[in-house]
């Protein structure tokens, strides 16, 4: 071999070797799990900077483009107005594995088992990408977190030894809300809280006990409650009544123990259709108000509203979120969309620009939504399958709800909108209109008005014009 060849095959090994060792020492890879467990400091994401503001102009995948932190819209700072969270459900255990096929992710950090050393590291992996990305707050199930166990025991032994190493890894990142996941386990299969089994309820509740300590261990701002599996397949099967009445004991319960342990966050009830079951009890917005007032429960919880849920449900996001505001019940965002000709829950990151200004129009008429915030509840496509699109799917979403916050203040700015909404009432701005409204004008006298003015005009609704105003804000 002549001596430039072999200078050259030198300097290759010699690379290798650098780019070895570089490697070892800044990522964590599950073939190497022992020398970075515990203590490990290094990199999940070593080719991933601190995602920042660069601008619209910017073609950089990774950094933003319309979600700017620290800038003040209508008086408060972008990141207060959305208070973004990570959903570890979706980021740190989606898989991509559907029913037809297996999973398709392998994230370096991954081994591909359900072990308490793995759970430490995704939940080092989780903060690191918290951190990244620049948000402030993360939502959890207990066994997203933490492995299941053969007992009650066991379980909460591995939920409390994960729990000490993300309270020590969080800093100031806070949950948003956490929750039990009531609808994985068998035992869980008739529901928790619904389930016709007494010991299943009591093992529901037993978990609920856990998961609202941990969260409040955590600095967690709110709690949620999602009855996947609270609801029936057949009614023929089942008592309905008893059911609901079984939920309503259960949730004055977890009210009761929120205020025993001193847990000030929100109780969230976050509505579903269906999927899993077939007919979910929290079917919507409107029934679950319905249910909290006739259960004497209205004033201790609000509701996590999920746009993927809403279209479920065959209502718009937008629907959800003005039910839920003009009943004093908006409390939190599930920020996720469907796919319009898909019929399922198909959780995927928003990026329609005229839904996240119709959602930001109800937040800042709600004067924003703390303490809930944002949960991205949304997973990459089986299909993507870079340890980047992690950071580019919350980034383009982050955006998304940007530029809905945007555009939604220069819509109030402007004011045109709310005039034309203003007019189409202006009749009963009136004394008459007033008295109606003031429950002061019964039917008699209605009847005499309607004598004295005969047939009343009755003006366009103008509807192309709202369009043409909230298209140009786009
Ligand atoms: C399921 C869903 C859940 C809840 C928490 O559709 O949205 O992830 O947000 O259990
Ligand atoms: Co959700």
């Amino acid at each position: 071999m002549k001596a430039p060849k072999i200078l050259l095959l030198l300097l290759l090994s010699l690379q290798v070797i650098a780019y070895t060792v570089i490697a070892d020492s800044q990522t964590c890879p599950a073939t190497n799990i022992d020398s970075c467990s515990d203590g490990w400091e290094g990199e999940f994401f070593p080719g991933i900077p601190q995602i920042k503001y660069e601008g619209p102009s910017s073609k950089n995948p990774l950094a933003f483009k319309y979600y700017n932190a620290e800038e003040e819209v209508l008086g408060k700072k972008m990141k207060d107005w959305f208070r973004f969270s990570v959903a570890f459900w979706h980021t740190f255990r989606g898989t991509g594995g559907d029913p037809f096929g297996a999973p398709t992710k392998s994230w370096p950090w991954e081994d591909g088992t359900n072990s308490l050393k793995i759970a430490k590291r995704r939940m080092r992996a989780n903060f690191e990408f918290i951190n990244k990305l620049g948000v402030d707050y993360w939502c959890f199930h207990d066994r997203d977190i933490a492995p299941d166990g053969k007992t009650l025991e066991e379980a909460n032994a591995n939920l409390d030894e994960v729990v000490a190493l993300a309270k020590e890894l969080q800093g100031n990142k806070k949950v948003l809300w956490g929750t039990a996941q009531l609808f994985m386990h068998p035992r869980y299969m008739h529901g928790g809280a619904t389930s016709s089994e007494l010991g299943v309820y009591a093992y529901a509740a037993a978990q609920v006990k856990k998961a609202m300590e941990v969260t409040h261990y955590l600095a967690g701002e709110n709690y949620v409650f999602w009855g996947g599996r609270e609801g029936y397949q057949s009614l023929l099967n089942t008592d309905m009544e008893r059911e609901l009445n079984h939920l309503a004991r259960f949730l004055e319960s977890a009210v009761a123990y929120k205020k025993k342990i001193g847990f000030n966050g929100t109780l969230l009830i976050e509505p579903k259709p269906q999927e899993p079951t077939k007919h979910q009890y929290d079917w919507d917005a409107a029934t679950t108000a319905n249910f909290l007032r006739k259960y004497g429960l209205i004033d201790e919880f609000k509701l996590n509203i999920e746009c993927n849920h809403a279209t479920l449900s065959g209502h718009s996001c937008h629907h959800e979120l003005e039910t839920a505001r003009i009943n004093g019940l908006l409390g939190n965002i599930d920020a996720n969309t469907g796919d319009p000709q898909v019929g399922w829950d198909t959780d995927q990151f928003l990026i329609d620009i005229a839904e996240a200004t119709n959602i930001m129009l109800t937040v800042i008429r709600n004067g924003g939504i703390a303490p809930g915030g944002f949960n991205f509840d949304a997973k990459l496509r089986r299909e993507s399958t870079d340890v980047e699109d992690l950071f580019i799917g919350h980034i383009v979403g982050m955006d998304t709800m940007a530029r809905g916050l945007r555009n939604a203040a220069k819509l109030i700015e402007d004011g045109s909108l709310d005039e034309l909404v203003r007019k189409r009432y202006q009749s009963f701005d009136s004394e008459i209109g007033s008295l109606v409204e003031a429950g002061k004008a019964d039917f008699e006298f209605l009847e005499k008005k309607v004598k004295e003015w005969g047939e009343p005009k009755v003006a366009s609704a103008k509807q192309e014009l709202a369009e043409m105003i909230f298209q140009y804000a786009l």
